[in-house]
């Protein structure tokens, strides 16, 4: 990539204007006057007229409407966050706020959505963005964040046609919140800057109720969401299935192999992956969160493969299969696998509406619980060992979360609403019984040691039981090989 003018401030600018840029470095000459006036001018115009909105507006709307019968008569300020510096003059990928995109359908850095109360009731939304760069200032060629650099944005009219929202310029809304009067509210976590212009209008206890709404209200997912989620899974068993073919390539190099495989499935149907990929290998399957991937892929260990896609729109899957590297199980990966099987299967049986969320929870642990009592490796009754959670030091982690645009989706619920409340139809969540045996665990049989499974699916909630969304991807043993042996000749075959 090519460096972005940096630096030093070309000249004083207008109230209202952004300064413009220019490096000072000497590795370019500056601008010339004659330059300067030549961009100007000589541009078509490219206004975008016939725009039809987001497919998500309308629920956009109805999730914005919610919002406002919460809190009659108060400004609410939803900033999608800013760019955050990698290294020098690099930027990471920017993400939007979870909750500016459930409520806007937008992912635009440095966007804020703004619900101004319009008396003791309702409220007008405006999204708050960066209008088309400047050309009579030379902002969109001589600034680093200048179209000419990073692509064209949507005019103010643009997006409000695709927003079916008011669009203003974000540069006044610091000012203008400042000016404001009455109770305000905001998310915090996102735009420094805005929270600053607030500091002394807010206080953490109201902040914190808003983001507590803003995170339950995303519970129960719409037809819009659940479509997202099942497009996020669909992408994400396509990207398990690439993995599978190129083990071959893994076991020639390292764990990278997989991730960087199941990334490009990401990066070509979705937006990226929903988080770090867990591509751990032979004992890195005992670590919960083994993101490093830079470990051997070896013929004879299992793969613990946690991955998923992240669509376009922000929904994310979040999918664990384990499998044999060879494409067999040994029969002590076999028995192991089989238990955490058949915890899962117990699992998703008690995902249904009006139970308790923990049921699901509950029902895998006794599985796995019985399983270790017999296997002897934790002394029995099952009960004494479910009551004094000592099948714990294999389980290690609880049996799911709710899944959405986070994969730990409504992180921010009040306890009541989520891990003590009640499944309904619409919710998601992760079914994902795990047994664990540290490759120093003295207090198994040696040859347990270093073995990790993991078998994870997302199940929505529906009106008489669930569906599991990622039900095209095989989960007993039997069927994993399988699976493994078909993908394996397609590899052989080319295709
Ligand atoms: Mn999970």
């Amino acid at each position: 990539m090519t460096e972005e003018p940096t630096s030093e401030t070309l000249e004083t600018p207008e109230a209202g204007e952004q300064p413009i840029k220019q490096r000072k470095n000497g590795l370019y000459p500056g601008v010339s006057d004659e330059l300067a006036e030549n961009m100007k001018s000589g541009w078509a115009d490219t206004e975008l007229r016939d725009l039809e909105p987001i497919e998500q507006a309308p629920y956009t709307a109805r999730r914005r409407a919610a919002l406002s019968a919460r809190f009659p008569g108060e400004r609410l300020v939803i900033p999608a966050g800013n760019l955050r510096t990698r290294s020098n003059d690099t930027e990471y990928d920017f993400r939007a706020s979870t909750e500016y995109a459930y409520l806007t359908g937008d992912q635009t850095h440095d966007g804020v959505l703004v619900l101004e109360p319009t008396g003791a009731e309702g409220h007008t939304a405006t999204v708050y963005l960066l209008p088309r760069s400047n050309r009579e200032n030379g902002e969109f060629w001589l600034d680093g964040q200048g179209e000419l650099w990073v692509g064209r944005r949507h005019s103010l009219t643009e997006a409000e046609r695709l927003l079916g929202v008011p669009a203003r310029d974000v540069r006044e809304l610091a000012d203008e919140l400042r000016a404001a009067t009455g109770p305000v509210r905001i998310v915090r976590g996102h735009d420094a800057g805005l929270e600053a212009a607030l500091t002394d209008k807010v206080t953490a206890e109201r902040d914190e109720e808003l983001r507590v709404f803003l995170s339950e209200q995303r519970l129960v997912k719409d037809d819009f969401e659940i479509g997202q989620l099942q497009a996020a899974v669909d992408s994400t068993v396509r990207g398990f299935e690439d993995v599978v073919k190129v083990l071959d390539k893994a076991e020639a190099t390292s764990e990278r192999y997989i991730e960087g495989t199941f990334f490009l499935r990401a990066r070509v149907e979705g937006n990226a992956v929903g988080y770090g990929s867990i591509c751990a290998s032979g004992p890195h399957a005992t670590t919960l969160h083994w993101v490093r991937n830079d470990g051997p892929v070896r013929s004879g260990d299992l793969l613990l493969l946690d991955a998923g896609v992240e669509t376009t729109t922000l929904y994310t899957a979040d999918v664990t299969r384990t499998m044999p590297v060879s494409g067999r199980f040994t029969p002590l990966q076999r028995k192991i696998y089989d238990a955490v099987y058949e915890a899962q299967e117990a699992g998703i049986a008690a995902v249904r509406p009006g139970a308790k969320y923990l049921d699901f929870h509950e029902a895998a642990q006794r599985v796995l619980a019985t399983r270790l009592v017999e296997w002897g490796l934790v002394e029995g009754p099952v009960e004494r060992v479910l009551e004094l959670g000592l099948q714990r030091r294999w389980t290690l982690h609880g049996t799911g979360h709710m899944l959405g645009m986070d994969v730990h989706d409504c992180a921010a619920a009040r306890r009541e609403a989520y891990a003590e409340g009640t499944l309904e139809p619409g919710m998601c969540l992760t079914v994902e019984p795990g047994l664990y045996f540290q490759a120093d665990d003295l207090t198994v049989p040696e040859e347990y040691r270093g073995i990790g499974v993991r078998i994870e699916d997302d199940i929505l909630v529906t009106e008489d039981g669930n569906r599991n969304l990622s039900a095209a991807l095989p989960r007993t043993a039997d069927d994993v090989e399988a699976w493994m042996a078909r993908l394996a000749a397609e590899r052989s075959a080319g295709s």
